[in-house]
């Protein structure tokens, strides 16, 4: 479920609410313009920014810092305010009447005094009075008299507090950068039948595994690359099993890790990332440039299938990518497949942890200051639920932003990822020590 308005728009709209995080709840064109798919994901949710978009591409709505429900009382909210895009602008029409300011009725979507609704009746419309004193607006400026809708939205806002101290303690300077550099470059997995560890990247569609790779490998490279095809688009762009070396240098020696690159999950069954060719990756039977095949996992007799893989050919540490904003509307349908994963994962044993991504675009005071991450509170709250949602201790949940627009490295962002990397190196040195102590060393 991706958000319909442009980052712009939504820094934009946040300015309005002070240092606010806008997190997605509700999208009538995935849940339904009902006022029961509304109520079910948005009562009780405190602050929110409803959105309707109209054909003629206007996009306006209103804002409340009270909570929706279905008592069929107002909601008295001195802080409401109607809105609308006037280019890249928003326009604001402040409450006038503010024991009036929201209409909490069990039968409309969001309805802001007896002036402007979205969703109303369950249907794809607006309704939309100007001439009601609760909020002075104009409708042709509004919304153009359009009153079809082509989508409604209603965005959580959440205060991005941030704390005094940090909760986890990063060194930024440069000689933490370089210290960390060379810890990579230099690692020497214990087992002297595998020089290279391999993390397999785990994640739905867009979270930023591709971006991953290609923000490491930009790191040792000295500039930014973009080998693997990263991009915006609703299916996976990356079809094939990718395993992915870093050299340290354009003509250096390669790295002691391989980023392994899969097709994204999707919550449809049939769709993205077969669960059954993960268990087959992870044991080594998949190679590199395999190509993915949704409805058909690999047989065992089938060409490409590795019969005998050593265990430099294993995974050696599973990160699943999450994008710090979806953690809290991840569909339960993909939280199911995360489950059946992990256990197949737990199973052998592999050492898991999730790189939550995108933090830049999550927290307005991360967006401006890369530094502040382990100083807000909300990217700490995502931290937790990521935790918890993937059963994965807090210690192994850490954020990244990745390479995306940028022309040129960042000190921070490169610590930031070097950090996850280094964890890569230290859990699969674990699963070495616990699995095949006794093995070889
Ligand atoms: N702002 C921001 N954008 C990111 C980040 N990581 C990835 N992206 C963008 O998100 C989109 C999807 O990324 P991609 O790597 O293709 O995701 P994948 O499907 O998991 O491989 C691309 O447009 C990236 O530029 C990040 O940390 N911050
Ligand atoms: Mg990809």
């Amino acid at each position: 479920m991706n958000p319909r308005l442009t980052q712009a728009q939504q820094r934009e709209l946040s300015s309005q609410l002070g240092k606010v995080s806008l997190q997605l709840l509700y999208k009538a064109s995935v849940h339904g313009y009902t006022a029961a798919a509304f109520h079910q994901r948005c009562d009780n949710q405190g602050p929110t920014l409803s959105v309707g978009y109209n054909n003629t591409g206007y996009v306006f709505g209103g804002y409340t810092s009270i909570s929706f429900n279905q008592s069929g009382a107002w909601g008295n909210d001195a802080k409401a305010f109607l809105f609308t895009f006037n280019g890249a602008n928003v326009l604001k029409y402040q409450v006038t009447n503010p024991a009036h300011a929201v209409l909490m009725h069990g039968t409309n979507g969001p309805y802001f005094g007896n002036n402007l609704g979205l969703c109303v009746n369950s249907n794809a419309v607006v309704f939309s009075n100007p001439s009601q004193n609760y909020y002075n607006f104009n409708a042709a400026g509004m919304h153009g008299d359009n009153l079809q809708l082509v989508e409604c939205e209603v965005y959580k806002v959440e205060e991005c507090k941030l704390l005094e101290k940090p909760w986890r303690n990063i060194d930024w300077t440069s000689e933490n950068k370089t210290k960390l550099l060379v810890q990579i470059q230099t690692y020497k997995p214990t087992i002297s039948s595998v020089s290279q560890i391999r993390v397999l990247l785990i994640g739905p569609v867009g979270a930023g595994k591709s971006s991953f790779f290609n923000s490491i490998k930009s790191i040792f490279r000295g500039r930014v690359t973009n080998q693997a095809m990263a991009g915006s688009s609703g299916t996976s762009l990356t079809t094939q099993f990718r395993t992915y070396h870093v050299k340290a240098g354009k003509e250096g020696k390669p790295l002691p890790i391989i980023l392994c690159d899969t097709m994204g999950l999707e919550e449809t069954t049939g769709a993205g990332l077969n669960v059954d060719d993960i268990s087959s990756i992870l044991r080594g039977h998949i190679t590199d440039r395999y190509q993915f095949n949704s409805a058909v996992p690999l047989q065992p007799e089938a060409q490409g299938y590795q019969k005998s893989p050593g265990l430099q050919d294993r995974i050696h540490c599973v990160a699943y990518v999450i994008e710090a904003n979806k953690i809290s509307i991840m569909p339960s349908k993909l939280e199911d497949k995360l489950t059946d994963i992990r256990s197949k994962i737990n199973l052998v044993g592999i050492p898991q942890l999730v790189l939550l991504t995108k933090v830049d675009e999550a927290c307005p005071a991360v967006t401006e200051d890369l530094t502040s991450v382990y100083h807000s509170l909300y990217i700490k709250n995502k931290l937790q639920e990521a935790s918890q949602r993937l059963g994965v201790p807090l210690s192994c949940v850490v954020p990244v932003k990745n390479y995306s627009q940028e022309l040129e490295l960042d000190q921070s962002c490169d610590i930031l990822l070097l950090s996850a990397v280094n964890q890569m190196l230290c859990f699969a040195e674990d699963y070495f020590d616990d699995k095949f102590s006794d093995l070889e060393v």
